[in-house]
This record gives C-alpha cells, sequence and structure tokens, in this order.
C-alpha cells in the first residue's frame, strides 16, 4: 500500500564525459539516497547531449561509463530504474507535443543556452535552444513530482511547470507540476580555477574541476592549485570569497562540519594546510566509488542489462502517458 503513496522523482545527467565532483555533489549522491523514500527513474540524457557536437564512439562510450558510475555510487537497480533517455521514445514523442505548446521568447532567456552558445558559436542548432522543451518531456512524460537537481537547472524546472500549467488549462488536468529538489549544501560546485563559474565537465582546463576517476594524487595536486584569494583567512563569505568558500562547502559535505566549526579548525593554520585537508577529504569519499565504479564497468553485460530492464520499465510508464496525451489533443487513434 504505501508502495503506491511513494513520490516520483525523474532526474538526468549528460553522458558528456566522466562526472565531476560538481556533478555527485549537486545530484548523483543525492540521487542514491532519494532511494528508499521515493519511486526514483535516473537516465541518461543522451539526446541531450547532441546539442553539442559529440564524437560517436566517445558518446557511446560516456554512456556505458555513467551508467557505472550511478551504480558505484549507490543506485541500485533492483529500486530505482536506470536507463538511456534515446531507447525510450515516449521522450521525444511528446517532446514535440510540449514544443508546440510553447513559446519562441521563453527559451532564450535560459542561462544554459546563452553559456553553450558562447561556447559553441559555430554550432548554435536548435537542439540547443528547444532542449528545455525536450527536458520538460523526460519530466512530464512521467508525471514526476520531484526533480532531484543542482541549482543551474532551476530555470529549466521553472519553464517545465509553465508548460505543464499550460498544457493543463488549454486541455484538461494532465500534467503533475514539478518541483525542484535541490539540497542547500552543495547545489553548487564552483570551478577550482575560476570560482565565479560553475564546476563543469566540459570545460576545457583540466585544473577547474575534479573528475570522479581521478585518482589521489591528482586530486591534492588540483586542490593545491585551487584559486583562493590573499588574505590567508578560512572565512566562509561566497561574494568576498568565492574560492576559499567554496573548499569549505566541499569539506562541508564529505566531513559534516558546519562552516563555523570549519574556520575554527583552520584558524591561524595557512591556506596550504587547508586544501590539503580538503583534497584528503574528497580523496578518502572517492576511494570506494571508484573501486566500486572499476568492477562495475568491467562487466559490461551486466550494465547493459540495466539499462535495458531500465527502458523496458520506463518505457512501460511513459508509453501510458504518450497515448493519453495524443488522444487527448486529438490525434486519431485507431
Ligand atoms: P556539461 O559540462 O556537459 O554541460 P555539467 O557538468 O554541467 O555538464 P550536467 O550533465 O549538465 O553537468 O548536469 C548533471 C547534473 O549535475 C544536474 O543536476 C546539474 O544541476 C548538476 N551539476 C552540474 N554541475 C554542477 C555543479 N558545479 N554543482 C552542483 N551541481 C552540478
Ligand atoms: N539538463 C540536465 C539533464 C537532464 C535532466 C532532465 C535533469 C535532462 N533531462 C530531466 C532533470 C530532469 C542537465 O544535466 N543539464
Amino acid at each position: 500500500m504505501a508502495e503506491q503513496k511513494r513520490k516520483r522523482i525523474l532526474s538526468g545527467i549528460q553522458p558528456t564525459g566522466t562526472f565531476t565532483l560538481g556533478n555527485y555533489i549537486g545530484a548523483v549522491r543525492n540521487w542514491a539516497k532519494l532511494q528508499d523514500d521515493f519511486e526514483c527513474l535516473y537516465m541518461l540524457a543522451d539526446l541531450h547531449a547532441l546539442t553539442v557536437r559529440q564524437v560517436p564512439a566517445e558518446l557511446r562510450r560516456h554512456t556505458r561509463e555513467a551508467a557505472a558510475m550511478l551504480l558505484a555510487a549507490g543506485i541500485d537497480p533492483s529500486q530505482s530504474l536506470v536507463f538511456v533517455q534515446s531507447q525510450v521514445p515516449a521522450h521525444t514523442q511528446l517532446g514535440w507535443v510540449i514544443t508546440c505548446n510553447s513559446q519562441f521568447g521563453e527559451l532564450s532567456r535560459m542561462t544554459q543556452f546563452k553559456d553553450k552558445s558562447a561556447k559553441h558559436p559555430d554550432n548554435i542548432n536548435g537542439g540547443l535552444r528547444s532542449y528545455p522543451r525536450l527536458l520538460a518531456a523526460d519530466i512530464l512524460v512521467y508525471l514526476a513530482e520531484l526533480v532531484p537537481v543542482g541549482q543551474d537547472q532551476t530555470q529549466h524546472l521553472e519553464l517545465a511547470r509553465n508548460v505543464a500549467q499550460r498544457f493543463n488549462n488549454a486541455y484538461s488536468p494532465t500534467f503533475t507540476l514539478p518541483e525542484g529538489y535541490i539540497t542547500k549544501e552543495g547545489a553548487k560546485i564552483m570551478s577550482l580555477a575560476e570560482p565565479t563559474r560553475k564546476m563543469s565537465k566540459s570545460d576545457t582546463n583540466q585544473n577547474s574541476y575534479i573528475l570522479m576517476t581521478d585518482d589521489t594524487d591528482t586530486i591534492l595536486r588540483k586542490f593545491k592549485r585551487a584559486v583562493t584569494d590573499s588574505d590567508g583567512v578560512v572565512r566562509y563569505d561566497p561574494a568576498a570569497k568565492p574560492g576559499v568558500s567554496n573548499l569549505m562547502c566541499i569539506y562541508n559535505v564529505f566531513t559534516g562540519k558546519a562552516m563555523d566549526e570549519i574556520e575554527r579548525e583552520f584558524d591561524g593554520v595557512g591556506y596550504g594546510d587547508f586544501k590539503l585537508a580538503v583534497g584528503q577529504a574528497v580523496a578518502d569519499a572517492l576511494a570506494p566509488i571508484q573501486g566500486e565504479y572499476a568492477r562495475i564497468l568491467a562487466d559490461t553485460a551486466y550494465v547493459d542489462g540495466v539499462l535495458r530492464q531500465g527502458a523496458e520499465g520506463a518505457s512501460r510508464l511513459a508509453n501510458r502517458m504518450v497515448e493519453k496525451v495524443y488522444r487527448k489533443i486529438g490525434l486519431l487513434q485507431l
């Protein structure tokens, strides 16, 4: 009985490269924790990844790697559905309906569109702009109530809510309005090289991010080089001290220590020791995940089996919804 009352969660991540510490802290870490209390669907958004040019063989490899990383980070396929977006055609089927029920202007305001078109001026394609409509379809096709994401996705969620509301008004109540599920700690981990920008796996500067697969030496080296400031005091002040505050956020996530506690711990201690402590906390937290990741990734048949089973389960849910929507909007059913 309780089973039926669990709220449904959907979230996605693009298989555009190895996950960063930002992806883990802002999204993936929370996904595993939510499984006991919610019905969870976790998706590798390979169609979204196409908004930026991908090398085919790499996209394929990254997709399997991303699946293995989700499993290594604690997502349990016997509890949650893990699947690849392109293997559930219902997303694109509903996506077109959403496209026809959304307005042109609202898309150009999206920060991610502006960021990515600035980053790839030679490829400002239609998908890059339309992308939030497909994201809305990803969520609405499952009537997902909660969407655990990092802070950078709030604008897209707002758009999904607006589209859902508009559709419900134009036809009849159909879609649930999804809420973001954004944790306070680590909702936006910043780049280690430019702490006013978010840490991103597609950054060209390798020192700006920690990858989930980085070994301890690499992690320590990257933290050692992390940009801070010149006043030498470990104090939480994201506006005035973005670099130090970002490191404190990361330390807080892995040690559970509050900001004032961290300030006391490193009172009178130089940045060098502080950075080393943060790096070590991260390395210690990632080591067991990395062990699991290597083990799971080596078993391609297992990973593919999980994804196949995930796509079947997700399709069953999503196909029903597409059928219902198609009927509502007057597409002929035979
Ligand atoms: P890309 O660099 O390819 O655009 P990305 O690293 O920004 O990718 P996404 O695949 O767009 O990552 O995001 C996956 C999830 O990780 C989303 O929920 C997003 O909000 C979250 N996320 C991404 N970067 C960060 C970050 N720096 N801090 C917190 N959460 C993040
Ligand atoms: N756009 C997200 C990935 C994503 C997603 C979703 C997140 C695709 N579809 C649906 C939440 C719900 C991103 O990672 N930038």
